[in-house]
């Protein structure tokens, strides 16, 4: 059965000024994205649909403030822990589910990422403060 989301919020697209552009390598259309409630919500997960395509490689560049691990299909890519620089991730255009974890220290909160196939983190992401099994994967 297939992980459902639907009562996932869309993602909040998040505007505070101390991020100003950085990471630099990730272009301005990648959005940092939260829940609603901002900095009250410590530790969000965000998760995106992707349509597979052929099989040839996607690449792309991740963050959060603060910590976060990337997963594709419920597989761990990468961790992170700073937000000003974004992490590599590469996977194959046949994957279904990208997902972020992230967990905020203090401060304001944030996920950001870029993709070669287009998909930016924008406020087309579903979003939740909670993390019911397989909310990684496509189900
Ligand atoms: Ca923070």
């Amino acid at each position: 059965m297939r992980f459902d989301d639907s009562n996932w919020q869309d993602a909040t697209i998040q505007t505070h000024s101390a991020w100003g552009n950085n990471p630099t390598d990730i272009p301005r259309e990648a959005k940092w994205i939260w829940t609603a409630g901002d900095t009250s919500d410590t530790q969000v997960y965000c998760r995106r649909r992707l349509h597979p395509v052929n099989g040839d490689v996607v690449s792309g560049r991740v963050t959060c403030d603060n910590f976060a691990e990337f997963f594709v299909d419920g597989q761990l890519e990468t961790s992170t822990d700073t937000c000003s620089v974004s992490y590599p991730v590469s996977f194959p255009d046949t994957s279904l589910i990208l997902a972020f974890d992230c967990r905020n220290k203090d401060g304001i909160a944030g996920i950001r990422g870029s993709f070669t196939n287009g998909v930016v983190t924008d406020s087309s992401w579903r979003c939740s403060t909670s993390a019911p099994e397989g909310w990684n994967k496509l189900g």
